[in-house]
């Protein structure tokens, strides 16, 4: 869909050429460019729009340093590399504008080496062993052609989406929002084969293994090896996917053939996936232990040092909105009186019932228009028209609440080492005039 045909009056192309300019810093850094240097953001401050958070890296980078954008094949330039080994690369809100992210749009997170894509997708092995009374061994091609394929829209959300919002910053590739995508999944659900294989009574976690490489070549070293409640692995969403909106599910996602966990943290959705052992007990592989994906029962001091006995598995993401039109840093004619707003906004395994947005730093609210998702775990596009009182520079800040109640807080809280969690409020500034 062109959306770009429905936005905002000032958002045509003529705008588009100085917005462009406007934006060759970093958003927010640019504004305080244009507006005399004199902003009085920071990083730490209530008024740090989180998007600016994403192009600080912690460890105070020159200030005229934007951010590094990806060059990667069939890959959207406007992605910001977040780190190079492994290759990790995030898509700035204002690009997850599309109601089903394309995939050159997509985010990407690898923990190892990308393998060399596969000669003969069909011939891909997979194997579903451990705590089963029938041994599976399965090629791609049987999966495709003797199950029942399902095509769902659902969010895949990294685990440390939001870190960059912590203070003092987390260990971690420093995501802002863009550390999420939603994507048109073809596959099977995985409990259609743990039905076949027949679980045994003792079966109780899932444990996933691939093919990529270790950083450091070592194959004997799993690169990352996380796993699910049985409870999960047999939800019907929890699906062994070889398609992407549409397509054959592309390498960099982890093609062939890769595992959706839905709502969960995205590194239990395995790539290049090969292997399912069920596991009579938690599973213990790299990404299962320590601060690996977990977070703290009782809340800890703030870059403090943590104990791995008060930790637990972050399952369920949390709840979570953001701005995709317009996009931080937007300049927009004199005499603007009002915007038209557009976003997203999921809740992990749960919905989202409302959306809200301030344009005066929180003092009141409007509610937006909310859609219902397609299908569990898709997200839900959201719509505004907010009035401008004036000309000038205003922050748009969005939350949501989940439908259990939650809301985004206006600061990431429950800090941790690793920095899980993070679901501050997004907030973008736009200057009219
Ligand atoms: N084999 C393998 N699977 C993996 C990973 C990985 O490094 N290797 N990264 C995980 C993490 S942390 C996330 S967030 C998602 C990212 O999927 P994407 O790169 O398709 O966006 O894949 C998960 N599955
Ligand atoms: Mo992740």
């Amino acid at each position: 869909m062109a959306r770009e045909t429905e936005g905002n009056a000032a958002d045509g192309s003529h705008f588009e050429t100085s917005r462009r300019r406007f934006l060759g810093g970093t958003g927010l850094a640019a504004i305080g460019v244009v507006i005399g240097g004199a902003m009085p953001l920071s990083r730490d401050g209530i008024g740090i729009p989180q998007a600016h958070a994403q192009a600080a890296p912690p460890a105070a980078a020159p200030a005229t340093k934007g951010p590094q954008h990806l060059k990667y094949p069939g890959k959207n330039e406007g992605l910001v590399v977040l780190g190079e080994k492994p290759l990790v690369a995030e898509t700035p809100e204002s690009l997850l504008d599309d109601d089903t992210t394309p995939i050159e749009k997509f985010y990407i997170r690898n923990n190892g080496q990308i393998p060399e894509e596969a000669k003969d997708p069909d011939a891909w092995k997979i194997v579903i062993d451990g705590e089963v009374n029938n041994k599976i061994e399965i090629t791609l091609g049987e999966l495709k052609s003797k199950y029942k394929a399902v095509t769902r829209r659902m969010v895949l959300e990294c685990g440390g989406n939001g870190r960059a919002g912590f203070s003092p910053p987390a260990r971690g590739n420093q995501w802002a929002n863009g550390g999420a995508g939603c994507a048109e999944w073809t596959g099977v659900p995985l409990v259609d084969l743990l039905k076949k294989a027949g679980l045994k009574p003792s079966a109780k976690y899932t444990a996933h293994y691939s093919a990529d490489l270790h950083l450091s070549g070592d194959a004997s070293k799993p690169t990352i090896s996380r796993g699910v409640r049985i409870e999960k692995a047999v939800d019907p969403n929890t699906l062994i996917v070889w398609g992407m909106n549409g397509k054959p599910l592309p390498n960099i996602h982890g093609g062939p053939v890769r595992l959706v966990v839905p709502g969960w943290a995205g590194s239990a959705s395995q790539k290049w996936l090969t292997r399912i052992t069920i596991r009579d007990r938690e599973h213990d592989g790299p990404g299962m232990t320590e601060f690996s994906y977990r977070t703290p029962i009782k809340p800890m001091v703030p870059g403090g040092k943590g104990d791995p006995a008060n930790f637990r598995i972050l399952e369920s993401m949390p709840v979570r909105s953001i701005i995709t039109n317009p996009a931080n840093g937007a300049k927009f004619a004199a005499g603007t009186k009002e915007l038209k707003l557009r976003g997203a906004s999921w809740a992990g395994d749960l919905t989202v019932k409302q959306v809200d947005v301030s344009l005066d730093f929180g003092a009141s609210w409007q509610r937006v228009t909310l859609e219902k998702p397609k299908n569990k775990y898709d997200w839900q596009r959201w719509t505004a028209t907010v009035k401008l009182p004036t000309d000038g520079y205003f922050e748009i800040w969005a939350r949501a609440t989940d439908s259990k109640g939650a809301m985004q807080p206006h600061q990431a809280g429950f800090w941790n080492p690793q920095g899980y969690g993070g679901n501050a409020m997004h907030r973008i500034a736009v200057l009219v005039g």
